[in-house]
């Protein structure tokens, strides 16, 4: 069994509702239609991941929801990567349906009217009809689904383009386990904004090298396998080392093959940025230099003297190497050239994660199973910070429940050995500034993490009150996700930064960087703001679920793009410096 794709849970309960809509756009049995809906709304909500059960038919078929025909399905879906049904309705169609069905209020049976009317299937298409008014003329439809229409088509134009950065990654991982798998490649590695850990990512940059990739003739041959990979939906560009394709996922990805000689100044190239570049090809013209994606070479004679690691390429540069997550031209290369780049933070700086949640709120793992998966992790203390009673809807915890949960966390640390258990809340800031559970109660506390959860919509001015008070409350110990975006989503709620960070100075909270790569809050740019202001950072992932602790990697990212060092970050501490930390003590 192949086993590559697609892997995780949601990522296959998405084909299956796609194939579902597919099938009501086709206007097939209702019945059919429900089972795909049913299987993939069981498949999201597995705790399990089903790739790990697929081996044995009788644990799937347990699954409710889940009969002998779609284990059929699924099975194939693991060994071809993708699924008959769903590939036989887009060539009915075409692939593009699958964005049509992205966008907000435009649903199958508003889509399949359309195509029955015009025979249109595609975004600007629909775009198209809209304005020339020939929505509105069809049965059920008005001028107001119109433009409703027409506004969503513009959201989905802003968001889509860029994903998440755990989404990128994924893609560029699976990617690369077919690619590996093609003789004469022995090098994949992504570049651009993946590889620079940016926020959300545009297109996928993958660079190849190998025995492969020498000559034209060994290069050709390779792009055309690439061009067989199974998620791929279609090609766009299609050079002598170098292929671009869309994939069904809408991701666009760039892949270059290049000769090892090459290699290390192709990943300086096109890992970028783009002005980080500029400014590197300007310092090696004045040392006497071109620098391109094919080698830094004598200004005169052309010769090449460095292109096969991007080390030599920095070090001819009489530069210290730079990090990809600091080549944004934000001043790395003067501090490369004074050698005062800062030595950032590490995932192994990391003692500890001290905001997840737990069944007793909206968490879907135990206080104890949260805790043996922290401890093999390698961490040396946890939290457990459940919601308070304001989120409602996660089933938040009033004083009462609080105090209850707090005397089982620790009881769980007293139970396992190996990583400490801090009790911990993650209390909401009520719309006035006030937290959500009683001050005697947030003193039993070893972390108070405060996060505002509702009422985003208040005025700068009120916000930025709102944020001070809880900075002011002595029981708080962090702030978190301090601006509450959600990448492309939500946008930030406003209020003012340099007066919240300004705050959280002075009184000794920290701010979260949350890991969540739908948050990345505080991110990159703030997280500056803050250690400018000497705001020290807590790097959690707010964990709702044992496997979600490994996101860690993407705060730690967003960390070192930050410039930050393991000063700057309090989880860097053991427990008992870190529990003082969360009492506003720390030097
Ligand atoms: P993205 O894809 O929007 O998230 O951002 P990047 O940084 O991955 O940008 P992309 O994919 O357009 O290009 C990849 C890298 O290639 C970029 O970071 C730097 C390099 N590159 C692309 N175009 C140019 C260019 O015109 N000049 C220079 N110096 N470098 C370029
Ligand atoms: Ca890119
Ligand atoms: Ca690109
Ligand atoms: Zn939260």
């Amino acid at each position: 069994m192949f086993n590559l794709y697609p892997v995780d849970n949601k990522a296959i309960a998405n084909i299956l509702y796609e194939t579902a809509d597919l099938l009501e756009i086709d206007a097939q049995d209702s019945f059919r239609i429900r089972s795909y809906r049913n299987a993939a709304q069981a498949i999201e909500n597995l705790t399990e991941q089903i790739k790990d059960l697929i081996g044995e038919p009788k644990k799937v078929l347990a699954i409710p929801g889940i009969g002998k025909g779609m284990l059929v399905n699924l099975q194939e879906l693991f060994e071809d990567g993708s699924l008959s049904v769903q590939a036989d309705l887009l060539k009915k169609y075409h692939p593009s349906m699958l964005q049509l069905l992205k966008i907000q209020g435009l649903g199958p049976k508003t889509i399949a009217l359309i195509w029955s009317a015009y025979q249109v299937c595609d975004v600007d298409g629909v775009e198209k009809l809209a304005r020339e008014g020939k929505i509105r003329t069809l049965p059920r439809m008005g001028e107001k689904h119109e433009q409703k229409l027409l506004k969503a088509i513009e959201d989905y134009r802003r968001i889509s383009g860029r994903f998440l950065i755990d989404a990128a990654e994924a893609e560029a991982n699976k990617l690369t386990e077919y690619l590996a798998k093609f003789p004469g490649i022995d090098r994949i590695t992504p570049a651009g904004s993946l590889r620079r850990g940016r926020e959300t990512v545009g297109d996928l940059d993958i660079l190849v090298t190998g025995t492969a990739c020498c000559s034209d003739a060994e290069r050709a041959n390779a792009v055309q396998y690439v061009a067989k990979y199974p998620p791929l939906m279609d090609v766009i560009a299609r050079g002598d080392n170098k292929i671009s394709f869309r994939l069904r996922s809408d991701m666009q990805v760039d892949v270059r093959l290049l000769p090892p000689e090459s290699f290390g100044a192709a990943m300086q190239y096109f890992t970028g940025s783009k002005a980080h570049n500029v400014a590197l090809r300007q310092r090696a013209l004045k040392m006497g230099y071109t620098l391109n994606e094919y080698s830094l070479a004598d200004l005169k004679t052309e010769k090449p003297v460095a292109g096969k690691t991007e080390e030599e390429i920095y070090a001819k540069l009489k530069l210290d190497y730079i990090p990809p997550e600091l080549r944004e031209n934000l001043g790395e290369i003067d501090a490369a050239d004074k050698h005062t780049l800062p030595v950032l933070i590490t995932l192994d700086d990391l003692q500890g994660d001290v905001h997840m949640h737990t069944v007793e709120t909206d968490g879907k793992n135990t206080i104890e199973e949260m805790a043996e998966a922290a401890k093999a992790h390698g961490y040396k203390y946890m939290a457990i910070t459940d919601h308070s009673k304001n989120l409602a809807f996660a089933n938040g915890l009033d004083d009462k429940r609080a105090v209850a949960h707090i005397q089982r966390i620790r009881e769980a640390n007293e139970k396992i050995d190996g990583i400490t258990i801090f009790a911990g809340i993650e209390v909401d800031i009520l719309a006035e500034g006030d937290l959500d559970l009683s001050d005697g109660v947030l003193a039993q506390m070893d972390v108070v993490i405060a996060s505002v959860h509702s009422v985003f919509n208040q005025e700068p001015a009120k916000m930025t009150e709102r944020l001070l008070k809880a900075i002011g409350n002595p029981n708080t110990s962090i702030i978190g996700h301090p601006t509450g975006r959600l990448q492309l989503r939500r946008d930030a709620y406003h209020f003012d930064m340099d007066a919240v960070l300004t705050a959280a100075a002075k009184h000794k909270v920290a701010m979260e960087l949350n890991s969540y790569p739908d948050r990345l809050d505080l991110n990159d740019v703030h997280l500056r703001q803050a250690k400018q202001r000497g705001v020290k950072i807590v790097i959690n992932t707010d964990s709702h679920h044992t496997s979600h602790l490994d996101k860690i990697r993407y705060g730690v990212l967003q960390a070192r793009r930050a410039w930050l060092t393991k000063d700057d970050v309090l989880n860097t501490l053991p427990a008992e410096k870190f529990a003082k930390a969360m009492k506003h003590e720390w030097h």
